[in-house]
């Protein structure tokens, strides 16, 4: 089993419904349980144009491989109608893996932990918000990535929960 943080976001369509819908999508799947998720967060595009993110990062329990959690993101994103028209384009949804267990390693199509993980207030700030120690590989301390995103526009607009929601697709949070 392998703790990891996957970060979630979206600006198009009824995106903060989409970060809610998509965690329940998660914790459907056997294999990933959905152990906490962070509040909710709206965010400014960052390297990006169009409407203001939500954001949020979920930590899960997965007995899959790195490569395997990504391929699930990929078809959870397809169901939510993702499309890539360019680069940083506005998205339904997009599930990023950001830290995997203590992995660090870049193959075909996945680097982990994700290259911009520290780089960006809305995957760092929800990170820290579930594990404030968190030492990222490669990165080292999370927190100490803060100062060189608080120019970055990040309002949290719901509370964190955390929550144990089964495989088997119980949504109910526990916590
Ligand atoms: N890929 C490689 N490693 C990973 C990983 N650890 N997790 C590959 C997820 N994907 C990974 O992904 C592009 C390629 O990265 C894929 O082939 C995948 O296999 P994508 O989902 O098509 O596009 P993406 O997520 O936009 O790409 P990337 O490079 O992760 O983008 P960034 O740098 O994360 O920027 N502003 C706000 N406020 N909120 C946002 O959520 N997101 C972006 C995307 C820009 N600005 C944003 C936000
Ligand atoms: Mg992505």
């Amino acid at each position: 089993m392998t703790l990891a943080f996957i970060g979630i976001g979206a600006n198009l369509g009824d995106a903060s419904q989409a970060l809610k819908d998509a965690i329940v999508c998660l914790a459907q799947q056997v294999g990933i349980t959905v152990l906490a998720r962070s509040s909710m967060y709206r965010t400014a595009p960052v390297d990006a144009t169009g409407d203001d993110y939500y954001n949020a990062v979920v930590k899960v329990q997965t007995s899959f491989t790195a490569a395997q959690l990504l391929r699930i993101c990929h078809h959870i994103e397809d169901q939510f109608g993702r499309e890539r028209p360019f680069r940083n384009a506005p998205r339904t949804l997009d599930l990023d893996l950001l830290v995997f267990g203590n992995e660090q390693h870049t193959a075909d199509n996945l680097t982990v932990p994700h290259p911009r993980v520290t780089a960006r207030a809305f995957t760092l700030v929800p990170l820290l918000e579930l594990d404030p120690e968190l030492v990222i590989p490669g990165f080292g301390r999370a927190a100490d990535h803060l100062p060189g995103v608080e120019d970055q526009r990040i309002e949290k607009i719901s509370t964190c929960k955390c929550l144990r929601l089964s495989s088997a697709g119980d949504a109910g949070a526990a916590g």
